[in-house]
């Protein structure tokens, strides 16, 4: 019985092979004339049908012409597939975005306020630095004086992440770089780390659960509280305006001695913009420095505060929220 080379599985498996293989119509259209043109095998094939002995002949025919139809089928799926590729509609970074009527976008309030921090500080030397969302309890409190059970925690009621430990959290306040920041580093210096923070927080007009905090934090020889007093006028002046009306209000917190509240005045009323004070020794110890030798003042604002007074938004949480018609006019 005559034997024709298309009639084999091996035949079929690597022309199946080639044809799911192709890159491009250009290799489609040569698989295309080498497995189907008119000088294809299986046309070769099936022209020779005709010398082939009658008896054999329908036989060996339906089996050449199920060779072709499958041949068909590779070509028709493997065409397919590649109409699909170079159908998708393809990202032209040059097009104008679909909004244009609507006018260009333009850097968040938030962003804009945080942009003109930066630029304030290192005028005034101070390096920008990095930091984790992720905190440990040890930074976030512990290193900071507040042991578990301390109530000073109540101040920042705190999510934490559930590994067993209890021993991570999202960061409640950026405070928690301070002796990371004094472990890895050797004073003087004078540093700022935005970032934002997490609270349980009852939200209200003035508190979001999520908001933006800017830590300032410097360390030489001889830093006193009238430094403190002068880098915070200059900064919320510089951000604010000369008339912004602000105040130094006596507080409290575990990490720093004395501690203080900054407000400005705003719509009628004190708005509380950030805690300062002086660095604590003990955390200067917990940093490996030494408090002898040493002072600091650190402090932690809210970048959301700071919009708020200078452009008169009402509700701080508006700030979180995807509303162009509020976000627009800024
Ligand atoms: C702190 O977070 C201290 N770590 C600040 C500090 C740093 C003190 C270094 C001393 C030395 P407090 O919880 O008050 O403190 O938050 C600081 C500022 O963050 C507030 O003054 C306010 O501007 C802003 N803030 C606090 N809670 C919220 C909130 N829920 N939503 C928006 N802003 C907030």
């Amino acid at each position: 019985m005559q034997k024709f080379s298309t009639i084999t599985p091996e035949y079929l498996e690597v022309a199946k092979k080639s044809f799911e293989n192709v890159h491009n119509k250009s290799e489609l259209d040569a698989l295309k004339a080498k497995y189907l043109g008119p000088k294809s095998t299986i046309s070769q094939d099936l022209r020779q049908l005709i010398d082939i002995e009658k008896n054999q002949r329908a036989n060996l025919g339906k089996q050449l012409n199920t060779v072709k139809k499958n041949l068909d089928e590779f070509y028709k799926k493997s065409q397919s597939s590649l109409m699909d590729a170079t159908q998708l509609p393809s990202l032209d970074m040059s097009l104008p975005g679909k909004s244009l009527d609507k006018g260009f976008g333009h850097i968040h309030p938030t962003s804009q306020i945080l942009a003109q921090t930066y630029q304030i500080f290192t005028e005034l030397g101070f390096a920008i630095v990095d930091s984790d969302e992720i905190e440990t309890d040890w930074y976030n409190f512990e290193a900071l004086n507040m042991p578990p059970e301390h109530p000073a925690r109540d101040m920042q009621d705190t999510f934490y992440i559930d590994n067993g430990k209890m021993n991570l959290l999202p960061r409640s306040h950026t405070s928690g770089m301070q002796v990371r920041f004094m472990e890895e580093n050797t004073p003087p210096f004078k540093i700022i780390v935005p970032g934002r923070v997490f609270r349980n927080e009852d939200e209200d007009a003035t508190h979001a659960w999520i908001f933006n905090q800017v830590e300032g934090l410097v360390v030489g020889e001889g830093v006193s509280m009238s430094d403190l007093k002068g880098t915070l006028l200059r900064v919320v002046r510089g951000l604010l305006g000369e008339d912004v009306e602000i105040r130094f209000r006596a507080s409290y917190f575990p990490y720093t001695e004395p501690s203080v509240e900054l407000d400005a005045f705003y719509q009628g009323n004190w708005l509380e913009l950030g805690g300062a004070g002086m660095v604590h020794p003990q955390v200067l110890r917990n940093g490996g420095i030494d408090p002898d030798k040493y002072s600091g003042f650190a402090f932690g604002w809210g970048a959301e505060r700071f919009a708020v007074v200078k452009y008169g938004i009402g509700d701080l949480r508006e700030l979180w929220r995807p509303r162009f018609v509020f976000l627009e006019q800024f």
